[in-house]
């Protein structure tokens, strides 16, 4: 449990690996959740030449094409796989499209017992996109840095199975299906963690070299059903994970549940993310030394100014030890008005640290 992989294969940049061994480090290294993506011009033109955010996930060349984009532009310590979350319950055949300007769309949502009952695992030669395209990614990086390979987590997913779409209020359509009905919500989740399972494992066939699951909507539920219905199919695929990848680093990413950072250490994760609204501190307090820790800077502050973040990064760290186990991040996705200047210089200053 929570042992420290290490990389087969050298990298010109292993930062990023070396912040899951007990080595110190001389600085964090960092990475930006959402680093590829629409506060960049040359991702909007990428996307223009693709055609549609779905037909950029659809090609390999496109997607290895905005994944090398963050990294040209600043001083990145890994990079993530262009994708998105919600190809898996596409795969299911729930039929995900994305409006212009808007989120994500089932047309087959999980809205009776019948669809429950009909949803299967997803033959994963019906996501050979995605795995071609971390083998492109993969080529394109040249071992320059780690790639991070990622799935939604099985609660997360039910969420927008289940709403078919994103939710302003907490996924209510799920949150009743769940309270109502756990034996049926309990088919979706199982079929999601087999399906997870496997759509990571062959994530690491075709190169991944560190896996992270995003839970961003596990923070609707109290501490109780969360651990009951978001933590424990987590763990069960770290289970699996470390059992048939033990070199490879899994991370998980839970948002708005720093009340369960010492479950989330026992699951066997390497890695935890924490959100902007929780405390770095209380969270290394809670999850103990031998996990690594990721995060939690406010996507906002690449909305502000220079002497804002120079500021906020100099007091965020103080009664936390970023020289170990720490990879520094944001607390979640960075927002589509971030200024690409603010990055480099919040890249900078935990350079200089
Ligand atoms: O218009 C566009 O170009 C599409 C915008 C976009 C992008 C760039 C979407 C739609 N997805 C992505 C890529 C993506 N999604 C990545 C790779 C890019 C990178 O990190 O550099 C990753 C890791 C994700 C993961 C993802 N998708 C999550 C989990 C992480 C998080 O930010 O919470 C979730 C919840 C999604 C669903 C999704 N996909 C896209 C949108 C707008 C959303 C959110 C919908 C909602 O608000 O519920």
């Amino acid at each position: 449990m929570n042992s420290s992989p290490t990389a087969a294969v050298p990298f010109v940049n292993d930062l990023f690996l070396r912040a899951f061994t007990d080595e110190r480090l001389p600085c964090p290294p960092v990475w930006l959740m959402r680093q590829a993506g629409r506060y960049l011009p040359e991702y909007r033109a990428t996307r223009g030449k693709a055609g549609s955010f779905l037909e950029l996930c659809r090609s390999p060349a496109f997607c290895a094409e905005v994944l090398l984009q963050p990294l040209e532009r600043f001083d990145l310590d890994a990079a993530i796989l262009f994708s998105d979350i919600l190809t898996v319950p596409d795969a299911m055949g729930l039929g995900l499209s994305f409006g212009v300007g808007e989120g994500p769309r089932f047309a087959h949502p999980l809205r009776d017992e019948a669809a429950v009952n009909a949803l299967t695992v997803p033959d994963m030669r019906s996501l050979q996109y995605v795995f071609d395209a971390v083998a492109e990614c993969k080529r394109a990086l040249k071992s320059k840095v780690p790639l991070i390979g990622f799935s939604g987590s099985p609660f997360t997913l039910a969420c927008y199975m289940i709403e078919g779409g994103g939710s302003s209020d907490g996924f209510p359509l799920t949150r009743r299906m769940m309270l109502q009905r756990p034996e049926l919500f309990q088919h979706v989740l199982d079929v999601n963690v087999t399906a997870v399972t496997a759509y990571l494992s062959e994530q690491v066939r075709s190169g991944a070299d560190v896996l992270m699951l995003f839970d961003t909507w596990g923070g609707v539920l109290s501490p109780r059903l969360y651990r009951e219905y978001s933590l424990k199919p987590m763990r069960r695929i770290v289970t699996s994970l470390n059992k048939s990848f033990p070199q490879t680093p899994v991370m998980l990413f839970s948002r708005g549940a720093a009340h369960s950072f010492d479950a989330m250490a026992l699951t066997g994760a390497h890695g935890l993310g924490v959100d902007w609204q929780s405390d770095l501190a209380d969270a290394r307090k809670a999850a103990g030394p031998a996990v690594t820790l990721q995060g939690n800077f406010d996507p906002l502050l690449l909305t502000t100014d220079a002497a804002t973040i120079r500021r906020e990064v100099g007091k965020a760290l103080v009664d936390f030890d970023p020289h170990y186990r720490y990879v520094a991040n944001l607390g979640h996705g960075i927002t589509p008005d971030a200024d690409p200047a603010l990055v480099d210089l919040l890249v900078h200053t935990l350079r200089a640290l």
